[in-house]
């Protein structure tokens, strides 16, 4: 359990959430340069806009699992767990609107990777019951890469988590950006998680390279 929670800090430093609609460049080329700039974990996410589906967010997904693949960098899927079990990916991240990560890990087993949106005390509890690896916590800041994003919380309930003893894993998400990332983790996360910060960026690898530094401060 102790070297499982590492990796999953370690991999949650620098984690990359994309799919089709949020790419300036192809998601491929999008998503190579993030790993040349140092993204720790990727999530494809497709949703919002002329968002694939079916066979062709299959296919997407699969490509961008060869990237991952080639470069060491574990694959999430997000929400859709059909899909995970499918490509085999490398773990999901699910939201409280989602299956219950408790029968999430019960068809996907123990190794892979479960992550779980938390708002709340009590989500997290749950979450850590039903044996979620990590919390997502937020929007922390202003977002407008998630439609139905929760009311900002600024790092307030990374805080109170902390201060109440969950040690669990957990990245702040949300509108984090180099310039605003010090006081997530000064509240106690792990690493975070971004969408647009690298995925608009007009330099992708060196929008993500300047994250990771700022992380690492
Ligand atoms: N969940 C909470 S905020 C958010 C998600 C998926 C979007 C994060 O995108 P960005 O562009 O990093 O604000
Ligand atoms: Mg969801």
């Amino acid at each position: 359990m102790q070297d499982r929670d590492e990796y999953i800090r370690r991999v949650l430093k620098l984690y990359f959430i994309m799919g089709s609609a949020n790419c300036r460049l192809s998601p491929a080329e999008t998503l190579t340069q993030a790993i040349n700039g140092g993204i720790t974990l990727f999530q494809f996410r497709e949703k919002g806009p002329g968002a694939l589906t079916g066979a062709a967010a299959v296919r997407l997904g699969r490509q961008l699992q060869a990237v991952c693949r080639a470069h060491g960098i574990p694959f999430i899927v997000n929400d859709d767990i059909g899909l995970a079990e499918t490509l085999d990916a490398d773990g999901v991240h699910v939201g409280q609107e989602d299956e219950p990560a408790g029968s999430i890990r019960r068809r996907l087993g123990t190794d892979k990777i479960v992550g779980v949106s938390a708002h709340t005390p009590e989500e997290a509890r749950q979450a850590i019951a039903d044996g979620a690896d990590y919390l997502g916590v937020g929007p922390v800041y202003p977002t407008s890469s998630k439609d139905d994003a929760r009311a900002v919380q600024g790092t307030q309930v990374i805080e109170q988590l902390r201060l109440s003893g969950f040690g669990i894993p957990l990245v702040g998400i949300g509108g984090i950006t180099a310039d605003n990332v010090a006081p997530v983790i000064r509240a106690g996360a792990d690493g975070i998680s971004v969408i647009s910060a690298i995925s608009a960026a007009a330099e992708v690898k060196e929008a993500a390279s300047r994250l990771l530094n700022a992380v690492r401060l």
